[in-house]
């Protein structure tokens, strides 16, 4: 594009949106992130910026420009927020990035959004700005901290085993390729433990946080980092959560599970699934059940907690892999548990290639793309040779009930 870093001349102020998501139990869990990358970005280069997370009614008028983030379930929300704006004197512009933006340019264009950005939105908001593109595609490539001072981060609740928390990004994207995750960087980044250490740094020390939550797609994917990370922060007295694959926890052995353990790790989630060899195999999900058990007894063994995600639905769900999940549940040794209806998302396997799986489904439902919601409220958009909507719905539901022993304690 010929664009060098610089000041925009023409400068223009920007409100940046987080939309609600009424399906959610409480959607003040987690500050938006995405947001707050972005508006590092701008406030850098001299823009007035104001992050809005609240209702679509107390949206401040008189801004230049409108940004909004979208993940596929919100956007109805954003659609909504979209036509508010669209109320407001002087005609701002409205952006919309974020997930849905990267894997869905086309729906935001159709639905009147006056610009696209896909993927980095600290790259590509401020060429946006300046040269008015449509739809833009940049991948992550600066390295900047998100600027926690744009949002009252009290705002936000969450707690790790009593501590107040909050959540820290320290990488971009996944090397695996599981055929029901939504790939929404193209190319993987994993930030140097310098980087990720002075973010904690100004948890810890601005913001005075003793608990974070690393909520990287895989904390510990690189044991080298994952080390000099780990050396340094149990020094300081801190509890951490994360998330992590069976098969990387059994690679980097029981000794490196203890090291996590003394520097705070108290909890790490782990994508198990399912518990049918059969459907590990056709997501893709390059683990079996045993190496799943494996990774959780090393966890257990070094004293950190592990909540397993399993989704009911997946391609060839049968009343026969429903069974075989509680035999494994019944032996995997898991402290917790959390049960989403699998749920097809664009620019994922599964969903580019319907054909090829034992899967089925109508007119995907905007209004529920959604897998973890409110309980009581669950609707499945899909349906396999041997299960239908109801069947699936009923088998998460007896899954839970069976199995969901602790108290929910947030949304993921
Ligand atoms: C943390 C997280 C959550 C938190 C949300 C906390 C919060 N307030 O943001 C919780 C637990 C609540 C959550 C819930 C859900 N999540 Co979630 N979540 C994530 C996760 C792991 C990290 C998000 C994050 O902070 N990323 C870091 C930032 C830097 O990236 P980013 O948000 O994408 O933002 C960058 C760009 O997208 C862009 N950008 C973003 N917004 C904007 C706006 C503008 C104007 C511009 C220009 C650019 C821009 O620039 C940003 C900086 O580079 C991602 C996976 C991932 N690795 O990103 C899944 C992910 C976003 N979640 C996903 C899903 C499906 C859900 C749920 C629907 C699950 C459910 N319950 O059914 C809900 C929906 C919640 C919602 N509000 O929509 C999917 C979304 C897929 C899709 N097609 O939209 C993802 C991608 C996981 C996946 N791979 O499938 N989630
Ligand atoms: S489910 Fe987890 S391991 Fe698999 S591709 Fe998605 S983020 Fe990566």
């Amino acid at each position: 594009l010929g664009w060098k870093e610089r000041e925009i001349d023409d400068m223009k102020s920007v409100c940046l949106i987080s939309p609600s998501s009424p399906f959610l139990i409480d959607d003040k869990v987690f500050p938006p992130l995405g947001l707050l990358y972005v508006g590092r970005e701008l406030k850098y280069r001299g823009i007035p910026v104001t992050v809005h997370d609240g209702a679509t009614a107390d949206i401040p008028e008189g801004y230049d420009v409108y940004g909004i983030s979208v993940t596929t379930s919100q956007f109805p929300q954003a659609k909504e927020i979209l036509h508010h704006i669209r109320q407001f004197p002087g005609k701002p512009r409205v952006i919309v990035g974020g997930p849905h933006a990267t894997v869905d340019p086309d729906s935001c264009i159709n639905s009147g959004f006056d610009a696209v950005v896909m993927q980095a939105g600290e790259s590509s908001l401020p060429i946006v700005l300046e040269h008015g593109c449509r739809i833009i595609d940049t991948p992550y490539t600066k390295h900047i901290h998100p600027d926690r001072s744009l949002i009252n981060l009290k705002d936000y609740h969450y707690d790790i085993d009593g501590r107040p928390a909050t959540s820290v990004m320290t990488t971009r994207g996944c090397p695996y390729q599981c055929g029901f995750c939504c790939k929404i960087n193209k190319k993987v980044k994993v930030f140097s433990s310098d980087f990720v250490l002075d973010e904690l740094r100004e948890l810890r020390d601005v913001y005075g946080y003793k608990a974070f939550m690393m909520f990287d797609d895989i904390f510990i994917v690189d044991p080298n980092r994952l080390i000099v990370i780990l050396d340094e922060i149990k020094k300081w007295d801190i509890y951490w959560r994360g998330f992590v694959r069976a098969d990387i926890v059994v690679k980097n052995g029981l000794e490196m599970a203890k090291r996590m353990a003394e520097s705070g790790c108290r909890e790490v989630g782990m994508g198990i699934e399912t518990g049918s060899n059969k459907i590990l195999k056709i997501i893709n999900k390059g683990e079996d059940a045993d190496t799943l058990k494996k990774g959780i007894a090393i966890l257990k063994e070094a004293g950190i907690r592990v909540k397993g995600f399993l989704i009911v639905g997946l391609p060839s769900e049968s009343p026969e892999t429903i069974e075989e999940t509680r035999q494994f549940l019944h032996t995997s040794g898991l402290d917790d548990v959390d049960f989403s209806l699998f749920t097809p998302y664009k620019k994922t396997n599964i969903y580019d290639n319907k054909d090829k799986f034992d899967i089925n489904w109508d007119t995907l439902d905007l209004n529920h793309l959604f897998y973890k919601g409110t309980p009581g409220q669950y609707e499945s958009q899909v349906w396999t040779s041997t299960m239908s909507r109801t069947d699936l719905v009923n088998a998460r539901d007896m899954l839970e009930n069976e199995f969901k022993h602790w108290k929910i304690r947030g949304k993921q």
